[in-house]
């Protein structure tokens, strides 16, 4: 269930909710940026960065689609850990599975927690994923998957192989209302409805994340993506939530009161993401089921990973009636 770091020290600890049962996420704390400016301290380099991600998180899930997207694959090489999140917290070792975790890429540790603790040898905090590793300074940039995502899509544009921006200068300011917009009920709402330690903050997440659920469906029923016409920065943060609502969210978080199949425009929507490479290459539902059903024991104490649903996400979704790509 992982545990935190205090003053360098690896303590064992579940998720601790406020006084009224609810869940509680800690700010990120390392928030540098890779920058493409002239003396910039982190400017972007082929070969220089490297990128944390665990495939089951939704979080890194992220920054590998927009990685992706941008073709930065073979400038910011990436170590997978173990989906299985335990006394340890995040682990590098092998895992015999459809997609392998990889060994630790730099510094050849077992443990992810050592990772922060090369960039600071008293940090304090949970040891989370995505995190960007800069090889030259030997410190951690940033662990905050929303500014990652923009620093790939807006500063590496020198060296990627895509350049299509996903939050272009028109739509900016709607894209990143959209971002705040779903984070609290939807994003981080699930885990609140999941990690609630009174029925009361269950009910208070629950109805917060349908609301949005159903304010987003019908958006989606005029427009092909969250901002318009086009893909953006939203479209996959509100994406790796979405795709793991069915098989996880609905039975482990209990959030059980609709499903994505059963809304009218939200299972056409995430089938018209699932089918771009970046987003279907990037989506691991053996390492999404393994981690969440089987890294919560005190929700799900069997660790018996429930069945996929029936949803096919291959399948026709029509939406390109309602504009372009
Ligand atoms: N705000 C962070 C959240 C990252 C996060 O919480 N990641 C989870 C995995 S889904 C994690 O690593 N948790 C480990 C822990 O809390 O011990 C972001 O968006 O990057």
């Amino acid at each position: 269930m992982g545990g935190r770091l205090i003053e360098g020290v690896w303590y064992a600890h579940g998720y601790e909710p406020d006084d009224k049962g609810r869940f509680v996420r800690q700010q990120s704390a390392f928030r540098d940026w890779t920058v493409d400016a002239h003396g910039a301290r982190f400017r972007p380099e082929v070969g220089r960065y490297h990128l944390y991600v665990s495939y089951a998180c939704p979080w890194a899930h992220r920054t590998l689609i927009m990685r992706q997207l941008k073709g930065l694959q073979g400038a910011i090489p990436v170590s997978v850990v173990h989906p299985l999140m335990l006394d340890d917290g995040w682990e590098f070792r092998d895992y015999p599975g459809s997609t392998a975790s990889t060994a630790e890429g730099v510094h050849g540790v077992r443990y992810l927690r050592d990772v922060y603790l090369a960039a600071e040898r008293m940090y304090t905090g949970r040891v989370t994923v995505p995190l960007l590793w800069d090889t030259l300074e030997k410190t951690i940039v940033n662990n905050e998957s929303r500014e990652i995502l923009r620093m790939f899509n807006h500063h590496w544009q020198a060296v990627a192989g895509d350049t299509t921006d996903y939050a272009p200068a028109g739509v900016i300011k709607s894209v990143d209302d959209a971002i705040d917009a779903i984070y609290e009920p939807v994003n981080n709402g699930v885990y609140k409805c999941g990690f609630a330690g009174s029925q009361e903050a269950y009910e208070e997440a629950a109805d917060a994340l349908y609301a949005a659920l159903d304010h987003w469906d019908g958006v989606l029923g005029e427009r092909r993506f969250l901002c318009g016409h086009q893909l953006t920065e939203a479209d996959i943060c509100l994406f790796t939530t979405l795709v793991r609502f069915d098989p996880v969210y609905s039975v482990h978080f209990k959030c059980s009161q609709r499903r994505i199949v059963d809304y009218p425009n939200l299972p056409n929507y995430l089938r018209d993401l699932y089918q771009r490479p970046a987003f279907r290459e990037t989506t691991n539902m053996d390492h999404i089921r393994q981690h969440y059903y089987r890294s919560h024991t005190f929700i799900n104490p069997t660790g018996i990973v429930a069945r996929m649903p029936i949803f096919d996400l291959d399948a026709p979704h029509g939406r390109e009636r309602l504009g372009r790509a």
